[in-house]
């Protein structure tokens, strides 16, 4: 017998290739758990029980066309959008050919670049922003013409799709990235894939009445739809809804869906140990699978025994990708560092040096360092269009008439002064006063191929995004195996010296960023340094952390002339900014003046020439220049401001110890920041950071040894 009356023009055959998704993702999951038991595999999360909504959602979608930002459970979803059973359980043995991220992700991490599958990673909710940024390059394409062909695969009317389950909508990111999406209305479906539990937490204990669809209902152009998660139809339904509101530029869209979670909440959780025997019944008899097979039955689309079939041939089909998965081997160890960086271009290179060749102004004149970042971001800019500013009061003036009568903001401390207005809105502008939406939002831009050059206003409040820095931005390009990275500039406002600046506008704490692999972190200490590794950080690939140290922002002596357009001092370059014999001291940022200074009491008052070493890049760290200048001196004394234990001088110093021990006379000391805040009162600032006096007496004491 025929199918009745299907809704929305779906055919027969649509269910039944619906039905044949679902299953093979059950049996994927099935087959999964029996190779974790058997050691064969070294973790499980199921798709069990949301395998309806996600087929409904896929087939409203369009993959290497619209975005897709998924979550572990999305097993079904990825399967309908192309990701095979083989590439599945590959990426479950761990597979050098995994072709999802070669062995690095667990599985249940889809990845695509070809489908245009981000990368898919661990952390509940650092999605949303990012698929916000995904969204908003497109947006930003649409209003200005030269971006389109730069971005990837721009589309007039193309989705992005953002799915996660209920407890992960408690994240503040996610609330976070539906303001920006209502605020632009972007076109960005949240997919809320509800089984009432996060682990063992029921959604009323998460949620604030229960329902992430009632919460989200004041959003301004949110479209909000409810459906039944276990039913091909109602699923269906929906799924049109809120992709043809989102296509149709109508605003961004939430679906949320129930499902049901029964195979708990992953291996190494039952929830027979917090869910009744009552509740389990209930969720056993709204299985998708059960729901999907008897309304294809009713429907008399097709017999009991046909669908007998179709599982037969699913089951065999997944055993035959399973077998295949076993024969191929893990990654060769030596594969262990690759694609922490970018392969291709390498910001340590001769490229990236230009040092020597300044193409100052005649008579040019001297420059802050404020100034001389400015002038680097405005000539990249102007070189290269892909460039987007964001941050919080990085505008001139986000009212844009205003700027008739209004010289502009430009950043609290002016170093993008006048971009908005000689680049425009679209690519120079306010961000909301949150640090993980800036940075997620440069993410979700840069995997598609924006270039964001961001700011966080100060080093101090940059927490709230240390989830985004040190999960999703510095692990891009190594957890998807080189398939996305997300090159971003991240400036900072850093250090104290500030007289008055107290524990939230002094912080240094670098530390954390030196010890996440996949970043750089650069911290200059004169305005031409400064430009000129801005420049290599933007034209790099990788994610830079830039270190703008605010006391040096208008000081006198760093000063320097316009260095030109193509002026660039490569990574792991450090310099020699006072030669002598007798002791190095390696230092970098503000502590590079006070080195300098305390060289020369050494120098006029005891008769020791101390060399100076500016490290200028923290990493990569120039160990070359360092045991160049220790084989000379075979005294060292490292002198930085922030907090001695723990930090950039102790790895040095361990470095040192180990590679440069036979041409060592004495211990290699540190002088740094007391090990606590710094406080606000003057007389406590000066204790608590290393001053000249500081860097002098560790001078005298060493050399004395
Ligand atoms: C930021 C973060 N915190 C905690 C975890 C551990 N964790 C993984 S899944 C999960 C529950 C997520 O629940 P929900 O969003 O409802 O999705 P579901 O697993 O039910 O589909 C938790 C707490 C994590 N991965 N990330
Ligand atoms: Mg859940």
């Amino acid at each position: 017998m025929a199918a009745e009356k299907l809704p929305q023009g779906l055919g027969p055959d649509d269910l039944v290739r619906f039905y044949r998704t679902m299953v093979t993702a059950r049996r994927l999951d099935d087959r999964e758990i029996s190779l974790k038991r058997q050691n064969k595999i070294f973790f499980q999360i199921s798709g069990a029980g949301h395998e309806c909504i996600q087929v409904a959602v896929a087939a409203h979608l369009r993959p290497a066309y619209d975005w897709f930002y998924l979550y572990y459970r999305d097993r079904a979803l990825s399967l309908a959008l192309g990701i095979t059973p083989l590439d599945q359980l590959l990426q479950a043995v761990g597979a050098a050919d995994d072709p999802q991220t070669g062995g690095r992700q667990m599985p249940g991490h889809p990845t695509s670049v070809e489908l245009q599958v981000t990368s898919t990673s661990s952390p509940t909710g650092t999605q949303f922003l990012q698929a916000v940024g995904t969204a908003e390059a497109g947006y930003r394409a649409a209003l200005q013409e030269d971006l389109r062909e730069r971005i990837t695969n721009f589309r007039e009317d193309e989705v992005v799709l953002v799915c996660s389950g209920d407890g992960t909508t408690s994240q503040g990111e996610f609330w976070e990235a539906l303001n920006t999406a209502c605020n632009l209305s972007l076109p960005v479906v949240f997919l809320i894939q509800d089984n009432q539990y996060a682990i063992s937490v029921p959604v009323e204990v998460q949620t604030a009445g229960g329902s992430i669809s009632k919460l989200v209902s004041g959003f301004p152009g949110l479209l909000v739809e409810e459906c039944d998660g276990t039913d091909l139809l109602d699923s269906y339904r929906a799924a049109g809804e809120v992709v043809s509101y989102c296509r149709a530029r109508k605003g961004p869209a939430l679906l949320h869906a129930h499902t049901t979670r029964p195979y708990s909440h992953s291996m190494s959780d039952d929830e027979r140990m917090y869910r009744t025997q009552a509740e389990r019944e209930e969720q056993e008899r709204r299985d998708p699978l059960t729901r999907g097979r008897a309304l294809i039955l009713e429907q008399g689309i097709a017999t009991a025994e046909e669908m007998d079939r179709l599982e037969e041939e699913v089951e065999a089909a997944v055993a035959a990708a399973s077998d295949e998965a076993a024969r191929h081997p893990q990654p060769e160890p030596e594969t262990a560092l690759l694609h922490l960086y970018s392969e291709s271009v390498d910001p340590t290179s001769k490229e990236f040096d230009t040092e020597d060749a300044p193409a100052y102004e005649e008579d040019g004149k001297l420059l802050t360092m404020v100034d001389l970042l400015n002038a680097c971001m405005k000539d990249e800019m102007a070189r290269d269009p892909r460039i987007v500013v964001f941050g919080e009061d990085v505008a001139d003036a986000s009212r844009e008439p205003a700027l008739e009568e209004v010289s502009g903001k430009g950043g609290v401390f002016k170093v993008t002064h006048g971009l908005q207005r000689a680049f425009g809105g679209v690519r120079v502008f306010n961000s909301p006063l949150a640090e993980a939406n800036i940075i997620g939002r440069a993410i979700g831009m840069a995997v598609r191929g924006l270039k964001p050059v961001v700011e966080i206003q100060f080093f101090d409040y940059i927490w709230p995004a240390f989830m985004q820095l040190r999960d999703e931005l510095a692990m891009m390009r190594y957890r998807s195996n080189g398939g996305y990275s997300a090159p971003v500039v991240v400036r900072v406002t850093y250090g104290g010296y500030l007289k008055g600046g107290g524990p939230y506008h002094s912080q240094t704490g670098e530390t954390l960023f030196l010890h996440t692999p996949g970043l750089r972190v650069v911290l200059p200490s004169t305005a031409e340094d400064a430009n000129g590794l801005l420049r290599t950080a933007i034209r790099c690939d990788d994610p830079v952390i830039f270190l703008e140290h605010k006391h040096l922002y208008r000081q006198v002596y760093n000063k320097g002339r316009n260095p030109g357009p193509d002026f660039m001092i490569p990574f792991g370059k450090a310099k020699v900014v006072r030669e002598g014999s007798d002791l190095t001291v390696v230092t970098a940022g503000a502590l590079v003046k006070r080195s300098l200074d305390a060289a020369k009491l050494a120098s006029e008052q005891h008769g020791l020439e101390v060399e100076v070493v500016d490290l200028r890049t923290l990493s990569p760290l120039d160990m070359e220049a360092i045991a160049a200048s220790v084989k000379r001196t075979n005294k060292v004394l490292i002198a930085h401001e922030d907090s001695l234990s723990w930090g950039l001088g102790s790895e040095i110093a361990a470095r040192i110890a180990d590679e440069l021990f036979p041409w060592l006379d004495g211990p290699v000391r540190r002088v740094a920041s007391l090990d606590t805040w710094v406080a606000y009162a003057p007389q406590l600032e000066e204790t608590i950071l290393p001053q000249t006096a500081d860097v002098l007496k560790g001078i005298l004491e060493l050399a004395a040894y």
